[in-house]
């Protein structure tokens, strides 16, 4: 449970920070009813993540792999963003700088107003052509869809696959650059919803604080992050970030900044 000691804390140190740079797991889409991989009723719980998110796994049975991620692109069907991703919008517009990386391919921080968040596993929002690479939306290319079948690129008749990161696959070149800036040049990481299981991403928060950026976790569990983050909110995204951003605080973030 977190402690109003521990709030004060982590909101002095987001107020006094010139660069924040936050990173998102499924924890923060929970709150919004999309399941997360590895708690209870987790995606990936009783199913070997490699028999379905790999690019082996799409190559050996590409109608398998499109029948997992069509359901979970049906499940994302009027899902909307919670207070969690709002509080981060709402930071984002009074802060300096501000990054956001997520994990998450739901795309609820775009939809919650953070302009140009680093989708480090890419998105299920659209489907890329395994020929060409075409990139066409993922709904498009799923009416008509049954189980299956393919779905294939209008332009040249090759296989779809959803554009998301797979495991054994490379972070996209462009989110990488940027998230390996956002963490040489924050001096507050917020660890927001992540079982800090799977990397790079998982690596991020110890390679911020090996440089002396301070780190804040919010989780309702005890993760490997836990044990070097300098501040720990127990609880979750919805409750625990806007309690973070407060509404005053965001008049102090803004003077703080105008002060010096
Ligand atoms: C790479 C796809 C190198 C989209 C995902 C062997 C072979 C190949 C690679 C590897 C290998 N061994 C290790 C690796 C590396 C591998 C890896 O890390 N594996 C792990 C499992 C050991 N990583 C990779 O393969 C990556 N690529 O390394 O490339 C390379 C370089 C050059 C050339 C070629 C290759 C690619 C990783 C991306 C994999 N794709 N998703 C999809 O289908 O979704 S990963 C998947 O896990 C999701 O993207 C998800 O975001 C991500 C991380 O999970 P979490 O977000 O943390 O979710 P989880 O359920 O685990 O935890 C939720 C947390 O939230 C919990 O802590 C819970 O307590 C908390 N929570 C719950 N409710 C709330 C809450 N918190 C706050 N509020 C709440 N309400
Ligand atoms: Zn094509």
């Amino acid at each position: 449970m977190t402690t109003p000691e521990a709030r004060n804390q982590a909101r002095e140190l987001i107020v006094s920070s010139r660069s924040i740079a936050v990173l998102t797991g499924a924890g923060i889409s929970a709150e919004s009813g999309v399941p997360t991989f590895r708690g209870e009723g987790g995606l990936w719980r009783g199913r070997r993540a490699e028999s379905l998110a790999t690019p082996g796994a799409f190559a050996r049975n590409p109608a398998e792999v499109w029948e997992f991620y069509q359901a979970r692109v049906k499940s994302l069907h009027g899902i909307t963003p919670n207070a969690g991703h709002r509080a981060l919008a709402a930071l984002e517009s009074r802060c300096d700088q501000l990054w956001l990386m997520t994990q998450n391919v739901d795309g609820l921080h775009r939809d919650a107003g953070s302009t140009n968040p680093i989708e480090l596993h890419g998105t299920i929002r659209i489907a890329r052509c395994h020929s060409c690479r075409r990139e066409c939306d993922i709904q498009g290319a799923l009416s008509g869809w049954n189980p299956g079948e393919v779905p294939e690129c209008n332009a040249c008749g090759g296989s779809l696959r959803p554009a998301v990161v797979w495991f054994g696959e490379a972070l996209p070149a462009d989110a990488l650059l940027a998230a390996d800036r956002a963490i040489r040049s924050c001096d507050v990481m917020l660890v927001v919803g992540t079982s800090g299981v799977v990397q790079p991403a998982a690596s991020f928060a110890y390679t911020a604080s090996s440089r002396g950026a301070k780190v804040i976790e919010v989780n309702p569990e005890e993760t490997p992050i836990s044990g070097i983050a300098d501040v720990v909110l127990r609880g979750t995204a919805a409750v625990e970030l806007p309690l973070l951003m407060g509404p005053g605080d965001s008049e102090d973030l803004r003077i703080r900044r105008r002060v010096d």
